[in-house]
């Protein structure tokens, strides 16, 4: 340590230095025990604090005799002796007081003074009042305004200090920070003091279709250690599937049975046909795709026909079905199905569909009502019209769709009275109701004329009369044509 300091300081105090903790006293006058402290306050750190045995004695061995012995940073607070620095309590333990110490003579003891090189009791401490003139023993501190890197408590000794680290540190001035082992697999981690160190916290998360197994989050402890048991992704699972009835299931699984990834492929015992999917897979929310196939006899289908023809033996290998719908249906699917060598069939399945007309809807005025045989509107429904009182149905009184998917007839009309006027066989107050040429013939009849080849008139009157009607009415229909 530099000497210059030494003889900058010399002509007011004597001092002495042991490492970095350094302990002073005023060499040139005496003190109150308040103007000690505000002494040591001002050039150093306070009135010592004496922590053990080691210290005292140290202290007794260099400081110089003094009649009047030195002052020390304890004080009676509130009737408790106090540590001034810390402002805690003497605790019994740390007691150093001479013999028949603390006697509080006259009541006014609040202050302590440390015995150094007295005949008796060297070292110890007695009570005396405040107002005594003393001097000032003072210590420097060695922690630094900023000590153990700020992870530790520094704790002062003689001469030096040491530092208490907090848990997750260590090293004399706690700068090493504990090492946890680095991750497999790999998280997103954040790092507080390093990569991998104490208060570095992993978050882990697993790809598509896998779970993550154990906690999501990990952090290593002062201890080095991780929280948690180490994280691992597992394959979702689905439901553990079964071979259909007269069917057979083959499954290959990449991650585990029946987990993401799985795929199964189903097939059906010679004779059966499958229904449903021929293969599902395991996805990722662990379920299966497609519904669940089962196993058929090779069938007609409703409103058809199955023809077949088997090579070896009845729906086996070579064996071949051709379908067919009945009239009114189409065949949906395949329209032959062959049995093949792996003993499934070719193609999908067969139904036969009823053929669609349009929607028909009842007239105006008018009201319908439809018999459906295979549904709404299909093949084999017939629709049949009314209309209201006071209006006559123009066009079919039914309809019927056909297998050609269209109606029968044309859409009839609900027509109104008075626009019948045209009608042939009711007289109409615009057209004449006798035209020159039946009143002719009218008249020929009634004159008995005969026709060439006729016998002689037998009609009579009332008979010809509705004879001429006749001819009229044919009349006034090609008038109208
Ligand atoms: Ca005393």
């Amino acid at each position: 340590v530099g000497s210059s300091y030494f003889l900058a300081l010399s002509c007011t105090l004597l001092w002495v230095e042991v490492g970095a903790w350094t302990y002073h006293y005023s060499d040139q006058g005496d003190y109150t025990w308040e103007q000690a402290r505000n002494y040591c306050q001002t050039f150093f750190t306070d009135l010592v604090a004496i922590q053990n045995q080691q210290e005292i004695e140290y202290l007794n061995r260099s400081l110089p005799y003094h009649a009047r012995y030195y002052w020390i940073g304890i004080r009676k607070l509130g009737g408790v002796w106090t540590w001034v620095g810390t402002r805690k309590a003497l605790t019994k333990e740390a007691e150093n007081w001479a013999l028949g110490e603390p006697n509080n003579r006259r009541s006014n003891q609040d202050c302590v003074e440390i015995y150094i090189q007295r005949p008796q009791q060297s070292g110890k401490w007695n009570d005396e009042p405040c107002s005594r003139k003393k001097k000032a023993l003072c210590y420097r501190a060695s922690c630094q305004p900023f000590p153990c890197s700020q992870r530790g408590e520094c704790v002062e000794t003689i001469g030096s200090y040491r530092c208490e680290c907090y848990p997750g540190f260590h090293g004399p001035e706690c700068a090493e920070v504990v090492q946890c082992a680095e991750l497999e697999p790999k998280g997103v981690c954040s790092h507080l003091h390093g990569d991998f160190t104490f208060g570095s916290t992993c978050a882990f998360s697993c790809q598509t279709g896998f779970a993550l197994m154990g906690p999501q989050s990990h952090e290593c402890t002062a201890m080095g250690t991780w929280t948690g048991n180490t994280p691992h992704c597992e394959a979702i699972t689905c439901p553990v599937l079964r071979a259909p009835d007269q069917g057979e299931m083959n499954c290959s699984h990449l991650h585990g049975d029946f987990t993401f990834g799985s795929t199964c492929a189903f097939s059906c015992q010679t004779g059966f046909v499958l229904m449903g999917p021929q293969s599902r897979e395991c996805t990722a929310m662990g379920t299966w795709t497609g519904n669940t196939p089962h196993c058929e006899v090779l069938s007609a289908p409703d409103q058809g026909e199955l023809d077949c023809s088997h090579l070896h033996r009845d729906f086996a290998f070579g064996s071949t079905c051709a379908f067919s719908c009945q009239t009114g249906f189409v065949l949906m699917g395949s329209q032959s199905r062959e049995c093949t060598a792996t003993g499934t069939w070719t193609g999908d399945a067969t139904r036969c569909e009823v053929i669609v007309c349009p929607v028909l809807s009842a007239p105006a005025q008018g009201e319908m009502n439809c018999s459906h045989l295979h549904g709404d509107f299909t093949f084999g429904s017939t629709c049949a019209f009314f209309c209201q009182t006071g209006f006559v149905l123009m066009g079919p009184q039914s309809r019927e769709c056909t297998a050609m998917g269209a109606w029968t007839g044309d859409p009839p009309q609900c027509k109104a009275p008075q626009v019948m006027s045209r009608h042939p066989w009711l007289p109409s107050p615009h057209v004449p109701t006798i035209s020159p040429v039946p009143l002719m013939l009218l008249l020929c009849f009634i004159s008995s004329c005969q026709l060439p080849g006729a016998g002689p008139p037998k009609q009579r009157p009332a008979e010809l009369l509705s004879h001429s009607w006749e001819l009229h009415l044919q009349l006034h229909v090609h008038l109208f044509l």
